[in-house]
């Protein structure tokens, strides 16, 4: 029953995704407005919130009984996580959309009582996108992404790391990173969330681990990920939260315990 009724969710969100994308797209030969949020490197543009009030419009009428976490708040300010959630990014990578104009995602998580039932991460310039059901399977533009098989070694393989944990002011993330970076065949930082969980998935890199990010820049990249396989936690290990920010460790099951086993190490044994 549950599964019919995501099924369609699930098409009618991915008619949105890519219209909003279009009106992404066209809007990029205006002028556009930029405004800082929290601080001088926290970016908002007009762009960012229209397309988030498109989505808050389109499910308040398609589905009025769902809730919505937004990032820039148009959505739901007190919501829970029980019943159907859209956790929405509408620029997942905004001073890459300001200073790039591309390497940014449109990105949408629907969860049922804090189960990811759906992700959609749109790579709006390239026209690419990644999308997930809970148990039907990962799909890049229609064709299905392998799930992760065999063994990864960490030696050979390529992260996604964030600069963020170096802003940390303590000594086991200066650390951890530092020894992770150089375990590593290889690191790379592509400034989305969204789409450092959807190259996960997609089987170009083998890791992604970062500080601190909000529920919207990783509701649907868990569930695209989990679905190839994958498993996400914050640093420690322990369970994500998507009611609050969280560390992230998401990666190829093969190396994951490897990466938040030395982080525990690391916090446990300062000598080490
Ligand atoms: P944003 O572009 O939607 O703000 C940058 O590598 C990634 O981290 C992007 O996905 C970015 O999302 C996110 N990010 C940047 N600053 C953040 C903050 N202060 N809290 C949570 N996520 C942040
Ligand atoms: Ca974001």
């Amino acid at each position: 029953m549950i599964d019919k009724n995501f099924e369609s969710i699930h098409e009618q969100a991915k008619k949105w995704v890519y219209e909003a994308g279009g009106a992404i797209r066209d809007s990029l030969d205006k002028p556009m407005l930029i405004e800082t949020k929290s601080n001088a490197n926290d970016l908002v543009t007009e762009i960012d919130k229209s397309t988030e009030e498109f989505f808050v419009n389109k499910i308040r009428d398609s589905y009025p009984s769902h809730k919505i976490i937004g990032e820039e708040g148009f959505g739901d300010q007190e919501a829970t996580l029980s019943g159907t959630v859209w956790f929405i990014d509408p620029i997942d990578g905004t001073i890459n959309f300001v200073h790039q104009k591309r390497n940014f995602a449109i990105s949408v998580g629907v969860y049922h009582d804090g189960v990811g039932m759906i992700g959609l991460i749109y790579d709006v310039m390239s026209d690419v996108l990644y999308e997930a059901r809970k148990g039907a399977g990962a799909f890049k533009n229609g064709s299905p992404l392998g799930r992760f098989s065999g063994k990864r070694k960490l030696k050979e393989s390529i992260l996604g790391i964030n600069g963020f944990w170096a802003t940390e002011n303590r000594r086991v993330e200066h650390e951890s990173i530092q020894k992770l970076i150089k375990d590593v065949r290889g690191t790379r930082s592509y400034g989305s969330a969204a789409l450092e969980f959807a190259y996960l998935a997609e089987g170009i890199m083998d890791g992604y681990v970062t500080m601190k990010l909000a529920p919207w820049d990783i509701a649907a990249g868990i569930v695209i990920v989990e679905e190839v396989g994958g498993i996400t936690s914050r640093a420690d290990g322990s369970a994500i939260s998507l009611e609050g920010n969280n560390s992230i460790v998401s990666s190829h099951p093969s190396i994951h315990k490897e990466i938040t086993e030395q982080y525990i190490q690391l916090k446990d044994n300062p000598s080490v």
